[in-house]
């Protein structure tokens, strides 16, 4: 159902946005230059065994001095909108005071370059790369982060806000809170349920005050979101103790953040299901609706789906649940659940291929906030990409994952969703977080000694796509 014959072209409105993204930590590299200092990406990818390799985003693709030469890369593919981070420590680096001029003015020139070539900027101002002096201070788990980011967010606000009109406050709280806190396969890499909960709260209380401060600090025009990545949450059976398992697992992906944003509540199911790990008395009076700010726009990150059980004790072996390797689980409380492959191809993440569930996602989140318009801002795929002998670098494998997302989504807006554009992620291969450089999510080759960028068969697949409205068939395209 996700491939179109030809007599039926897959066509989107002429409005929806055709873009690729990326985050300032996994890109930029100049790591000590114009005054940044260490994020916790730094200090976590600096400690031994913490990513695969030992490797770190010193240099990462240099595109703090190659954005001139991205940006034209961007504009030749024909993509008319593009995500990227701020790194918070480059414009505040010890996460207070006042900001440095030098590190907001890299972000200007990329977003005068950006509208120079035709493409719509969207600013994500937080994806992961807290201040290390903030979290010597606490990190996430300490309530005062929050109003540190709502400072920072308006000093972005005020830097960008007349030439930027797409704001993203968090991107993918459930990542900084849970892989950061509780399982500790990201930065910080604390293993602490309990905090990771109050990390979850906090980063909420973050976006709201945040929200606050971009609105107070630039033009009403301007729209203001976040990113979750909500994968969709599948009952492996319709028994009830499976049914009460994916209720856990949707709390703590979803309704943890979207219940207090969205609706300005907690579930009551996930009190339940945490009540042996803290007593939830961190939220105090007054939280909800400072949380609970009107959103212009949501967005939402999708790979793969989640297939989960209540807990088989009869099994054995190693979790499945494809956040990566350690002790620690990252769903606090949630010890009963079992997690399943999901039958389908895997790509190099070992995430199964299920565009259904992106058409599920956007469907819940049109009923969860009926009015509130979708963007996804991220989706994509690992594979080993490797150039041909001459040059080329061929993947039809992104082809066919990028055209079964794109078709669902399409489904999804015929479906009455209302999607407002995309975000291919991402745009060129990137410092992949624990697993270093060995994952290419790019629709762009880098070579890491080189440095040089070879658009790959998909980003000219995708740029046809952009430039037409519709999508070609999924095999690779002759020519640009
Ligand atoms: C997202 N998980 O990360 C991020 O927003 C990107 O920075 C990242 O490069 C991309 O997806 C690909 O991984 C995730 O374990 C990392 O469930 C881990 C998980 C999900 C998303």
């Amino acid at each position: 159902p996700d491939s179109a014959s030809p007599e039926t072209p897959v066509t989107f409105p002429p409005s929806f946005l055709w873009g690729a993204a990326t985050s300032s930590y996994q890109i930029e590299g100049a790591v000590r230059e114009d005054g940044r200092t260490p994020s916790i990406w730094d200090t976590f990818s600096h400690t031994p065994g913490k990513t695969a390799g030992g490797d770190h985003g010193d240099i990462a693709v240099d595109h703090y001095h190659r954005y001139r030469d991205d940006v034209a890369l961007m504009a030749d593919l024909g993509l008319t909108a593009y995500r990227f981070s701020v790194s918070w420590s480059r414009v505040q680096p010890t996460g207070r005071g006042p900001a440095i001029q030098r590190g907001l003015d890299f972000y200007r020139r990329l977003v005068d370059e950006l509208l120079a070539h035709g493409i719509k900027p969207a600013v994500t101002l937080y994806h992961w790369d807290l201040p290390q002096e903030l979290e010597d201070a606490g990190g996430w788990p300490e309530r005062d982060t929050a109003y540190r980011f709502a400072e920072y967010a308006q000093i972005v606000g005020e830097a960008l806000g007349d030439r930027v009109e797409q704001w993203i406050t968090v991107n993918e709280p459930w990542c900084a809170a849970f892989l950061g806190y509780a399982s500790g396969v990201h930065a910080p890499g604390r293993t602490d349920p309990a905090a990771s909960l109050r990390a979850a709260h906090t980063l909420n209380l973050a976006h709201g005050l945040g929200t606050s401060a971009l609105r107070a600090s630039m033009p009403a025009r301007n729209s203001v979101a976040l990113s979750l990545n909500s994968a969709a949450i599948r009952p492996f059976s319709q028994d009830p103790a499976d049914l009460a398992a994916a209720q856990k697992i949707d709390d703590l992906a979803s309704g943890i953040f979207h219940g207090p944003i969205l609706h300005g509540a907690y579930p009551q199911t996930l009190f339940a299901a945490t009540e042996s790990i803290t007593d939830w008395s961190f939220v105090e009076a007054g939280d909800l609706e400072l949380i609970n700010q009107p959103l212009d726009a949501l967005g939402l990150n999708y790979y793969t789906p989640a297939l989960v059980s209540a807990a088989d004790p009869t099994a054995s072996g190693p979790r499945a649940d494809g956040h990566g390797s350690s002790d620690h689980s990252p769903w606090p409380g949630a010890d009963d659940v079992t997690f399943h492959q999901t039958p389908g191809e895997r790509t190099e993440m070992g995430w199964t291929i299920d565009p259904t569930g992106l058409h599920d996602l956007i469907m819940r989140y049109t009923r969860e906030a009926p009015g509130l318009p979708l963007y996804i801002t991220e989706n994509g795929a690992a594979y080993d990409d490797k150039p041909d002998p001459d040059g080329r670098v061929h993947d039809p494998e992104r082809i066919a994952y990028l055209h079964g997302h794109l078709a669902a989504v399409r489904r999804a807006i015929t479906d009455g969703a209302d999607v407002r554009g995309y975000y291919l992620w991402s745009l060129m291969d990137n410092f992949e977080w624990a697993y270093g450089y060995e994952k290419r999510f790019g629709a762009i080759y880098v070579d890491y000694t080189t440095l040089e960028r070879t658009p790959k068969s998909s980003a000219l697949w995708y740029g046809r796509a952009a430039r037409t409205g519709t999508l070609p068939e999924a095999e690779e395209p002759q020519a640009v």
